[in-house]
């Protein structure tokens, strides 16, 4: 952990944009101490290359429009990618590369980052992109982590930093229950000022509570209130288009009276006209620098968990789930966890359970969650009910009656459970309250990154039990523990598996990277894609939804040529590539594994 003990407290909300609130400065304090503690690389270490140059820039051009854009938008807002790569952590995380890298740590680079201070500025540093031919790579936060994190897809490109100077909640208004947020405010932030006006209005948050409100919904994150589908639950864009030109979508596309915001921008999605939005989400069509949301209305609410004593009862629990999810019995998205996160989620690491680099057997499995408050089970399903208590109640008979049938299931209550039970930080946040307690993952191996693989399988026994039993294989084939969270809804699964590795071990990373290749590979084989991936296998990813000749990407390439012809935004990102780019050798396909050089190759 050398280097790390020289950290000073950690950032609140109130000294930097992207800190923690107040109330959990001291946990996360022991978050990191926890962290670091199982970390065994320095903080950083010397560069050991140059500052990388965007491709086909050369120094003296460069030199030449970093100039000029200091001349526009200020010289302290604009900042070289030229000292040590610091990985940092979940709070005080980078926007200079991928934190979580998992091929070299310089190799997926920025140049330089871009702070913009107005939509006026990002329309200014596009133009700047253009005219250089410097390609571009917006962030909002810059915490789509084990996804990416703030690194461009093109080493040397220019990363522009929304979120440092872009943070205000610009509207909240109680009566439409609705917000507008620019792409810095966390939900740590969007929390903590709907508080403060006293408003009897939720936000919806996933997990963990740092990331960007307008970056994760544009990214289709999803959360656990009944709002949590982030991206349906938006309600109008402004956004910045490749040329430089500035647009709004749905009924902010009429102006309102006076030189005002259209009075229902923030009240209903789709207005007239084809529905634009949803090409600026996972796209790089435009940059979106104001986003409008609905919040819900605050209700009493009720989480649970039910326990299922065997691995096999897995088809079962989801052909359960499926009629109360499709007759909204289920108050939200739950899910359903296999018990070895009840180990790693108390931040304990697996050397606590383990020795040795092996995956867990299940029999060590077994013997831990025995000592665990939940016992010995397979399964455990996390849920939450909204609504009266009374109707809490009943809805709680109902889904009760139902898990019933699976012999040997279990129901508790947060009350049934230590008071450091992770189900109590699922309760908040499965009502709107952003915390960090998912963080604690990352004991797991020493100097941990993590990478998500987030494919959508029917919510059917048969089918989960296909896609589950095809990872299962692949975790054992290269060495990784498995720790799967299926967000099971009423038609689909989202069957998240975090992938940990320790960025210190490059066979281990390299392993990780051919699991992926080879489980994208073969969901896509029985017809299971992925709902969102890490920039390096967006390629892949993107190739196999292929349909009729790949008419999809097609249509992608052709929207992405029509508004960015010098391909300038963010190339590569949801492996949609713009002509000057594409077929040169960028791409990262199923049979590249090893990805230690990333630029043109043919
Ligand atoms: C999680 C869920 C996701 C995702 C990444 C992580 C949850 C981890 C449903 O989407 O993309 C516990």
């Amino acid at each position: 952990m050398a280097g790390h003990e020289a950290l000073g407290p950690v950032p609140t909300l109130d000294e930097k944009h992207s800190g923690t609130p107040k109330r959990l400065s001291k946990e996360a304090q022991e978050v990191r101490a926890r962290l670091f503690s199982n970390h065994t690389l320095p903080a950083s270490q010397p560069r050991k290359r140059a500052l990388r140059l965007p491709p086909g820039v050369s120094q003296e051009s460069f030199d030449t429009a970093v100039r000029e854009l200091r001349g526009a938008i200020g010289s302290g807002n604009v900042e070289l990618n030229d000292k040590p790569l610091v990985d940092g952590w979940y709070i005080e995380h980078p926007n200079t590369h991928d934190a979580y890298h998992i091929v070299d740590q310089e190799e997926l680079v920025s140049s330089a980052t871009v702070y913009p201070g107005s939509t006026e500025e990002v329309q200014a540093t596009v133009r700047w992109a253009n005219k250089f031919g410097i390609p571009i790579y917006p962030i909002s936060i810059g915490r789509n982590l084990g996804y990416g994190g703030a690194a461009p897809r093109i080493p040397g490109a220019v990363v522009v930093d929304l979120g440092r100077r872009m943070h205000k909640v610009l509207k909240v208004d109680g009566e439409n229950a609705s917000c507008v947020v620019e792409p810095g405010v966390t939900y740590f932030k969007l929390y903590e000022e709907i508080q403060k006006l006293n408003l009897p209005l939720w936000i919806d948050t996933p997990d963990l509570g740092g990331g960007s409100v307008l970056g994760n919904a544009i990214d289709r994150g999803v959360g656990y209130t009944p709002y949590g589908d982030h991206f349906a639950n938006h309600c109008g864009m402004e956004v910045v288009l490749p040329n430089g030109e500035l647009l709004r979508t749905g009924m902010g596309a009429m102006p309102g009276p006076n030189g005002t915001d259209n009075p229902t921008w923030q009240s209903f999605q789709h207005a007239f006209g084809p529905s634009i939005d949803g090409i600026f989400s996972q796209s790089n069509f435009g940059i979106v620098t104001k986003m409008g949301f609905h919040l819900m209305p605050e209700t009493e609410h009720q989480s649970y968990i039910f326990t299922f004593p065997r691995d096999e009862d897995f088809e079962q629990i989801v052909d359960i789930i499926r009629p109360l999810a499709q007759k909204r019995i289920l108050g939200n998205i739950p899910q359903l966890r296999h018990v070895i996160q009840e180990l790693n989620v108390t931040g304990k690491t697996k050397a606590d359970f383990h020795s040795g680099t092996q995956p867990m057997t299940r029999e060590e499995i077994r013997a831990a969650a025995s000592k665990m408050p939940l016992g010995d089970c397979s399964w455990v399903f996390y849920g939450t009910q909204y609504g009266t208590r009374e109707s809490i109640a009943s809805q709680l008979e109902t889904i009760k009656a139902s898990f019933g049938q699976v012999p040997g299931s279990k129901f508790y209550l947060p009350s049934d459970l230590p008071k450091d039970h992770y189900l109590h930080d699922r309760a908040l946040v499965c009502s709107g309250v952003p915390v960090l307690k998912e963080l604690d993952w990352l004991n797991w191996v020493p100097n941990a990154g993590h990478l998500f693989f987030s494919p959508i399988a029917p919510t059917r026994g048969k089918d989960a039990r296909t896609i589950h039993e095809l990872i299962v294989a692949a975790h054992k084939r290269h060495g990784f523990d498995l720790f799967p969270t299926l967000c099971v809804a009423g038609r689909e699964i989202h069957y998240i598996t975090n992938i940990i590795y320790n960025r210190a071990d490059a066979d281990m990373k390299a392993r990780a990277v051919r699991l992926m290749r080879e489980v994208i590979a073969e969901c896509a084989g029985k017809g299971f894609g992925e709902y969102r991936t890490h920039l390096l296998f967006a390629d892949q990813v993107a190739g196999t939804y292929n349909w009729n000749d790949s008419a999809f990407m097609r249509f992608n390439e052709t929207i992405k040529d029509v508004l960015d012809p010098n391909g300038i935004l963010a190339p590569g990102r949801n492996g949609i590539w713009p002509k000057r780019f594409r077929g040169k050798g960028w791409e990262l396909k199923a049979d590249d594994t090893d990805m230690s050089k990333i630029g043109p190759r043919l």
